[in-house]
C-alpha cells in the first residue's frame, strides 16, 4: 500500500480517459499544470512523508515499483497457497456462499450490527452473512481484481492481450487499484475493530492458532506480528534511500524473471486518427549544447545519425537519408512509467530496415540508444537506453521523425526519438544521436542498462 502511494504521487492524478488531459482528472494531489512554462511529467510529481511512502521523496517511483512488485509477488505467493489450503480442505464452504439466503441473511446481520446488539460471535463453526460477503469479496473480488487492474497498466499485457482500448484502459485500470487501496485499507480497519470488539482473545486464537478459548497465546502472536510489521514500516525508508543498489537488485532478483516473461514479441494495440490524445504529457531535458542547437536551426541539415558497434556495415545516416526511407505509421499508447499515458501518431523508419542496412553481427544481443541530450543533472552524462535486439525487429519499433502527421516537435525528440510499444516511456530515446550493437551493457554507465536504470534505480526490463 505504502509503494503503491509513493507510485500514484509521481504522476498524482487520477482519470476516466485514456488522454489524461490536466482538467479532465476526477482526482489529484496537485494544483492545475501552469501554461506559462514547460511543464514535464517529472515536475508533477509530488513528496510524501517519509512514514507514509517509500521512500517519500520526489520521483522516486524506481525504487518504490521495486518494493511494490517484490511485496505484490509475496502476497499472490501467499494468497494461491491460501487458495490450495481452502480448496483442498472443505474450509471453502466458510467462505463461498452457496445459496441466495447469504443476502437476506447479511441484512439482518447489520440491522443487529446497527442496534448495537451484536450477533452472538459464531465464528468457530461458521461466519455470519456480512462476514462471509466481506471474507468472499475480499479473497474472491478485490485481490484478484487489483492483481489484473495492476497487470492493465503495463504496455506490454495491453500490446498482447489488445486491452489498451475502452473499459481496460490504463487510466480505468490505475482509478480501480486505487479503489482497491481504499477498500482494502476499510476492510483492514473494520475487520481489526469487529475483532477488537466481539471476543479480543477467542479471536485471535481463532486466527492465529486455530483453538477455541481465551489463552493468551493468539494475543501473543498478535503483538509479536504488529511488532515485526513496526520495525518493518520504521526500517523501509531509511534502508530505501541508505541502499538504493540493493533495492533495486533485489527486487530484480525476485520479479526481474517474472517481468522477463512478458517480454516476448508480441502485437501492439494501435489505435485510430480519432483516438490520439489532444495532450500529451512531456518528460526530460533538452539538449543544451551549441552543436545540437545549431542543427536545430539549421532544421537538422546537417545532422547524421551514426550506427555502429559489433555490425558489418556501420552507417552515418543523413536526416534526409532517413526521411528518404520507407515510413511506416502507427497510432499507439504511450506509456509512462509515472502512470501517465497518450496516444499519438508516430512516422518514421522501422528498426528493421536499419537492422538490414548495418548487419549487425551473430554475438549483438543489445542496442544502445544514446540521445544528445544530458539527464537532468549535467555531471551524470547522457542520456542513453538498451532494448533487447528482438524488439528491433517488431514493425512498431521505428524511428519517429513525425508525430501525429507533422515533423517532431523538438520537445518530442526531434530529428528523431523511438518508439518501442512493447516498453515503458522512459525507454523511447528522445534526440537520438547515435546506435550501437553490443552483447552485452554491463560496460556502459553504472552498467544497469541506461540513464533511469542506473541514476533512478529503474528496472531495465520495462514491459510492465
Ligand atoms: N533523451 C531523453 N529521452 C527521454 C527522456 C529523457 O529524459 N531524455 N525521458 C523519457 C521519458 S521518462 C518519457 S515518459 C518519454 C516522454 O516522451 P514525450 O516527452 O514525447 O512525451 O521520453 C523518454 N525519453
Ligand atoms: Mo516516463
Amino acid at each position: 500500500m505504502r509503494s503503491g502511494l509513493q507510485i500514484l504521487a509521481d504522476h498524482p492524478r487520477l482519470y476516466l480517459n485514456g488522454d489524461c488531459t490536466p482538467g479532465t482528472e476526477w482526482f489529484r494531489l496537485r494544483g492545475p499544470v501552469p501554461t506559462d512554462r514547460v511543464w514535464t511529467a517529472k515536475d508533477d510529481s509530488v513528496a510524501l512523508p517519509g512514514w507514509l511512502g517509500i521512500p517519500g521523496i520526489r520521483h522516486s517511483i524506481g525504487l518504490a515499483r521495486w518494493w511494490h512488485f517484490s511485496a505484490d509477488t509475496l502476497w499472490l505467493l501467499n494468497g494461491v497457497i491460501f487458495y490450495i489450503l481452502l480448496f483442498s480442505t472443505e474450509q471453502w464452504r466458510r467462505l463461498v456462499p452457496v445459496s441466495w439466503s447469504i443476502f437476506p441473511h447479511a441484512l439482518s446481520t447489520a440491522i443487529q450490527y446497527a442496534s448495537l446488539n451484536f450477533p452472538a460471535p459464531a465464528g468457530w463453526h461458521d461466519y455470519n452473512g456480512l462476514q462471509m460477503i466481506a471474507y468472499f469479496t475480499t479473497v474472491f473480488v478485490a485481490a484478484p481484481t487489483a492483481l489484473l487492474t495492476g497487470l492493465l497498466q503495463a504496455p506490454f499485457i495491453a500490446a498482447r492481450f489488445r486491452t489498451a482500448k475502452g473499459l481496460f484502459n490504463r487510466q480505468i485500470a490505475r482509478t480501480i487499484h486505487f479503489g482497491l487501496l481504499l477498500y482494502f485499507v476499510s476492510f483492514v480497519v473494520i475487520h481489526v475493530a469487529m475483532v477488537f470488539s466481539t471476543g479480543l482473545l477467542t479471536n485471535l486464537n481463532h486466527i492465529t492458532r486455530g483453538v477455541n478459548d481465551a489463552s493468551p497465546g493468539g494475543l501473543v502472536f498478535f503483538i509479536f506480528g504488529l511488532g515485526v510489521i513496526l520495525v518493518a514500516w520504521l526500517a523501509a525508508t531509511p534502508f530505501t534511500l541508505r541502499y538504493p543498489r540493493v533495492v533495486q537488485h533485489a527486487g530484480r532478483f525476485l520479479t526481474g524473471g517474472i517481468k522477463g516473461l512478458f517480454e516476448r514479441v508480441r502485437p501492439v494495440a494501435e489505435f485510430t486518427e480519432k483516438d490520439i490524445s489532444p495532450y500529451f504529457w512531456t518528460n526530460g531535458t533538452l539538449p543544451t549544447d551549441e552543436s545540437f542547437r545549431k542543427l536545430h536551426v539549421e532544421g537538422f541539415a546537417g545532422f547524421k545519425l551514426r550506427v555502429g558497434g559489433l555490425v558489418e556495415n556501420p552507417l552515418e545516416l543523413s536526416y534526409q537519408e532517413i526521411l528518404a526511407m520507407p515510413r511506416h505509421e502507427q497510432i499507439t499508447q504511450h506509456y509512462c512509467i509515472q502512470g501517465w499515458s497518450g496516444i499519438a501518431k508516430w512516422g518514421g523508419p522501422q528498426m528493421s530496415e536499419i537492422l538490414r542496412l548495418a548487419r549487425p553481427k551473430p554475438e549483438v544481443r543489445f542496442v544502445v540508444f544514446y540521445s544528445f541530450a544530458h539527464g537532468p543533472r549535467v555531471g551524470d552524462g547522457l542520456y542513453y537506453d538498451v532494448h533487447k535486439l528482438a524488439h528491433m525487429e517488431h514493425p512498431n519499433t521505428i524511428l519517429a521523425h513525425e508525430m501525429n502527421g507533422k515533423p517532431l516537435p523538438l520537445l518530442n525528440g526531434a530529428p528523431l526519438r523511438l518508439r518501442n510499444e512493447l516498453e515503458l516511456g522512459f525507454k523511447q530515446v528522445k534526440w537520438v544521436q547515435a546506435i550501437e550493437f553490443v552483447e552485452s551493457f554491463r560496460e556502459f554507465g553504472s552498467g544497469e542498462g541506461g540513464f533511469n536504470e542506473d541514476h533512478e534505480f529503474f528496472g531495465y526490463r520495462a514491459p510492465i
